[in-house]
């Protein structure tokens, strides 16, 4: 079988990037976009800052008040964020990215993963000409730089591409995975937090290598099934998710974003009651039963994710939908602390309406 040759484009700091954009003059000076909580002038907290600012200690989730303190002397500039704008400077390079890409995977507002097996015919050296060729036209038509990672699989592109920021491009061919991930601490690896990393070295591994050489067993002993089997590949490289096109699959869904951000569950749902209506109409149009209902959620500092629940039995009506949407939602509320400032429904995997006596012999069969 052909190697596989994955891409992940991460934008490189990318809020303060798109104020530069906007405002060149911000270039050469240290450039912090902060959450502002309103309470005080400066209280907050910084979303991200620029290298400039980076270079004086500010960092990502630092108080503001304590990025003012390290930039004191400097010509700094604080800036509030302004999601709208970003999400159309990113709107703008994901449909770049997706003409360069077989299938494309959208993570966040500043992260995607490229399949781009088929352009490159599979070959590695292609590749790194290929990627420049992606970064040199993102350049020219919006303005914004990123670093790209590229490997046999998502695993080693995202490790790749967090190896050498700003503007990097780090290319990890098959061969070479084994000596790459080795020597690195296993937090590199997706999944591995906090916990699982003080887990893991109080079990004496620190190391990838150290992980690959632990029985799987006593992995799954430890850590339970899947979690055991994902540590037992990756800490090999080995990761067989495909780039998953985002958006395009079979499915009608809305998404938009709420007056305020809020956790109040009836807020929230009342934004997803409009979707509903409107999918539905879309829905009825198409004549079939849907099996899945979906939620996304878009968090106050724009990490987003999304939930979804198989139903028992394909459906038609619309209570259905509500009934899984706030489900979804109040098991998402429960996980997370942020407030929400995007929500969105969607349904899919339609099935065709069974005819009727098909249903019933189904129904004898079961019964
Ligand atoms: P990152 O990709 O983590 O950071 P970055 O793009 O600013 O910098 P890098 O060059 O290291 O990739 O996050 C993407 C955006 O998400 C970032 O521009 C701002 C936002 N963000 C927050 O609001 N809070 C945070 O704590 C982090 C880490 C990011
Ligand atoms: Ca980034």
């Amino acid at each position: 079988m052909q190697n596989r040759v994955v891409m992940l484009a991460d934008f490189d700091y990318f809020f303060a990037q798109c104020e530069e954009l906007r405002n060149p003059v911000l270039k050469d000076k240290p450039v912090v976009v902060g959450v502002y909580s309103g309470r005080t002038e400066i209280s907050g907290a910084v979303s991200t800052s620029n290298y400039v600012a980076r270079k004086h200690g500010v960092k990502s989730g630092m108080p503001l008040f304590l990025a003012i303190r390290k930039l004191e002397g400097t010509e700094a500039v604080f800036l509030p964020v302004d999601h709208e704008y970003y999400e159309q400077i990113s709107d703008r390079i994901m449909q770049i990215f997706r003409s360069y890409a077989g299938s494309m995977e959208q993570v966040s507002v500043d992260e995607a993963y490229l399949d781009v097996t088929e352009h490159v015919q599979g070959s590695f050296e292609r590749a790194q000409d290929y990627a420049k060729e992606i970064k040199t036209e993102v350049r020219k038509q919006v303005g914004i730089s990123f670093t790209i990672g590229v490997g046999p699989n998502k695993l080693i592109a995202k490790i790749a591409c967090d190896s050498q920021k700003p503007d990097g491009l780090t290319i990890i061919t098959p061969d070479e995975v084994g000596c790459f991930l080795s020597p690195l601490p296993v937090d590199r690896l997706l999944g591995v937090g906090k916990k699982i990393s003080a887990k893991m070295d109080s079990m004496g591994i620190k190391t990838i290598d150290d992980l690959a050489k632990v029985d799987i067993q006593r992995l799954i002993a430890v850590f339970g099934k899947s979690l055991g089997l994902y540590f037992h590949n990756a800490a090999r490289g080995i990761d067989d998710e495909p780039v998953q096109e985002t958006g395009e699959a079979e499915s009608i869904g809305r998404m938009g974003t709420l007056k305020e951000d809020t956790r109040d569950i009836s807020v929230i749902m009342a934004k997803i009651l409009e979707q509903i209506e409107d999918i539905y109409e879309e829905f009825t149009a198409k004549n079939m039963s849907y099996r899945l209902v979906g939620i996304s959620a878009v968090m106050t500092d724009l990490s987003g994710k999304s939930r979804s629940k198989t139903l028992d039995k394909p459906a038609k009506d619309k209570e259905t939908i509500h009934k899984g949407a706030q489900e979804l939602f109040e098991k998402y509320l429960a996980e997370t602390e942020l407030p929400i400032r995007r929500v969105g429904v969607r349904i899919g995997s339609f099935v065709k309406e069974e005819p009727r006596q098909k249903q019933l012999t189904s129904f004898f069969q079961t019964s």
